[in-house]
């Protein structure tokens, strides 16, 4: 069979994404394993026309992932395909997985598969295949039509019939062994275009910054998070796995940096400590790592994180998400204040660089309890302090929140879903536009402009390694128009200077 992958276009308003799409990378490894001819084809760096692509490919089925503001590219590339085409089309994601019906009921999409993917994609795979077997003159409506019951026995997906009526199957249980998975397989993927996570990840040489999962799902149910459209077991992978795609990455694949994108990467503190041994042992410590998704700070004691920094780790993210008390325990994270502070103390003493996740505007958020959030930004003072317009996605119980209690929603496109600009998502009683705008902008102006964090960041070697990100990214978030110029030509006078 002939698969294709697509990660449809999505450009975010700042530089963030040049990384592999890890989801697409086990689809690719898991239809490889079954003998699939496979290519990935990611809107964001392809040159490529699409259509021209799918014609001379010929694929027999099309797989497009996509996040909230993804959602729409991906609608377009499946249109794009069955002008050229007739060819069966799988959208997944965690989009498609809040709200199924939306893409079961578009034309172009045939099939929804809803949350974690790869024995439903195998599923899929296997049932088109036998189809196109059975019947030479198959044609992807044929998949739809429930007398031929072609999609019965497949858990986990949505789709309309010819008669207007969505299905869905049950549920498919999350996969309970994470080490029966193959690696990603990167070799699809057009690595050299791809640098790393950014700002979270240094900027390494090309294709060098690789992202690995050692842990899926959160057994938390923060009220703003997706994670609650996925699986809400968590699974680890062993420690021996790990090890060995550790090793993979590193000694196959050249890797310089490595991302982890668990959920929540520390919810047994005996596996860590296991894995930190072992990467120590096997001596696969000289390479960097990030823990680039917040981890529990309830969880993150100072001998945990002195290990991780012996293993190799150089940053961590946390969760703070608010400065105000109250408003901390209406959202369900289930952490204090005092552990946040203890946590934040303990990494910087063991030397670990911080980043803290802080959102502006939760529910309840007024301009009082958004000035605590910044205030307790700069007094933790992580290295970087991520402050994200509070999004409410499809799906989370926020969402669910505003639509309940006569809230108004600000964006009306998927594609506005995201949270770097420093435009309101919503408003609720209190919690207006202008008061979010607003201390968003404070927020960044006041914790990067603390004059002892120019001077760490004029200071420090990677910034004038990434001099033109850094700045442009800089430019583009905290600063007002009329200081942007000063700014710029006092970085140049102080590059100018470094170089000579
Ligand atoms: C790393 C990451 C990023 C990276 C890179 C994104 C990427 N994947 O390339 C960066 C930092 C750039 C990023 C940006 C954003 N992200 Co992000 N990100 C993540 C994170 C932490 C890990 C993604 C990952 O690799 N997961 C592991 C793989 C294995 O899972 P997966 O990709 O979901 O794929 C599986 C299934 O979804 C399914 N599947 C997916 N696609 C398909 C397709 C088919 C055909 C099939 C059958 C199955 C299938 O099968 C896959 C294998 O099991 C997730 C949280 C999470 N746990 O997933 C958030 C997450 C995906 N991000 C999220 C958000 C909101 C964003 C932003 C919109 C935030 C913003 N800045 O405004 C942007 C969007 C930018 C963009 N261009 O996509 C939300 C998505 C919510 C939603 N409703 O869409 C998540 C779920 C976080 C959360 N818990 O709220 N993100
Ligand atoms: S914010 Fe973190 S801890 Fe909370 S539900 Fe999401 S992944 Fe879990």
């Amino acid at each position: 069979m002939r698969v294709l992958l697509i990660n449809p276009r999505f450009q975010l308003p700042i530089d963030t994404r040049t990384t592999p799409h890890l989801g697409l990378a086990y689809l690719a490894a898991v239809g490889e394993r079954r003998g699939d001819e496979v290519r990935v084809f990611d809107m964001d760096v392809e040159d490529a026309r699409l259509t021209d692509f799918v014609r001379e490919y010929q694929p027999d089925i099309v797989g497009i992932t996509s996040n909230t503001p993804q959602v729409k590219q991906g609608w377009y590339a499946a249109r794009e395909i069955k002008s050229a085409l007739d060819v069966t089309i799988v959208q997944g994601g965690p989009h498609v997985s809040a709200l199924p019906e939306e893409s079961a009921s578009r034309p172009e999409i045939d099939v929804v598969a809803r949350g974690e993917g790869e024995d439903t994609w195998v599923n899929l795979c296997e049932v088109v295949e036998r189809a196109k077997k059975q019947n030479p003159k198959f044609q992807s409506r044929d998949l739809l039509e429930p007398a031929n019951k072609l999609l019965d026995g497949v858990l986990g997906i949505s789709y309309q019939t010819p008669d207007g009526r969505i299905r869905h199957t049950p549920d498919r249980p999350a996969i309970s062994n994470l080490d029966s998975l193959p690696f990603p397989a990167y070799h699809y993927f057009k690595m050299e275009r791809y640098t790393s996570l950014q700002p979270a990840m240094d900027a390494v040489a090309s294709g060098k910054s690789f992202s690995m999962m050692t842990s899926r799902g959160c057994p938390y149910r923060c009220t703003f998070c997706s994670q609650s459209v996925m699986a809400e077991k968590w699974r680890a992978r062993s420690p021996e796995s790990v090890v060995k795609e550790w090793r993979h990455l590193v000694e196959d694949l050249g890797a310089q940096e490595i991302g982890i994108l668990d959920d929540s990467a520390n919810i047994q503190r005996a596996r860590l400590h296991d894995l930190c041994a072992r990467l120590i042992d096997a001596k696969l410590n000289h390479v960097p790592w990030i823990l680039v998704n917040g981890i529990r700070a309830n969880l993150a004691d100072e001998e945990l994180l002195r290990h991780m920094k012996q293993a190799g780790l150089l940053r961590l993210a946390f969760g703070v998400e608010t400065g105000d008390e109250d408003i901390l325990e209406s959202i369900d994270k289930r952490v204090t204040h005092d552990q946040i502070r203890a946590a934040f103390q303990n990494a910087k003493k063991v030397g670990l660089e911080t980043i803290g996740f802080f959102i502006i505007g939760l529910p309840g958020d007024t301009e009082a309890t958004m000035e605590k959030t910044i205030r307790f930004a700069c007094e933790l003072d992580p290295l970087v302090a991520n402050f994200s317009m509070m999004t409410p996605y499809p799906g989370t119980k926020v969402w669910e929140q505003i639509h309940r209690n006569g809230g108004r929603m600000l964006v009306k496109d998927w594609q506005d879903y995201v949270f770097f600009e420093g435009k309101a998502r919503y408003e609720l009683g209190e919690t207006t536009a202008a008061a979010q705008e607003k201390k968003w902008k404070e927020a960044y102006r006041r914790f990067y402009l603390q004059p002892h964090r120019v001077l760490r960041t004029l200071l420090r070697k990677s910034t004038w390694q990434h001099f033109p990100r850094t700045v442009r990214m800089a430019l583009k978030i905290i600063l007002p128009k009329k200081t942007k110029d000063q700014v710029k030509a006092k970085l140049d006078e102080a590059r100018a200077a470094a170089d000579s």
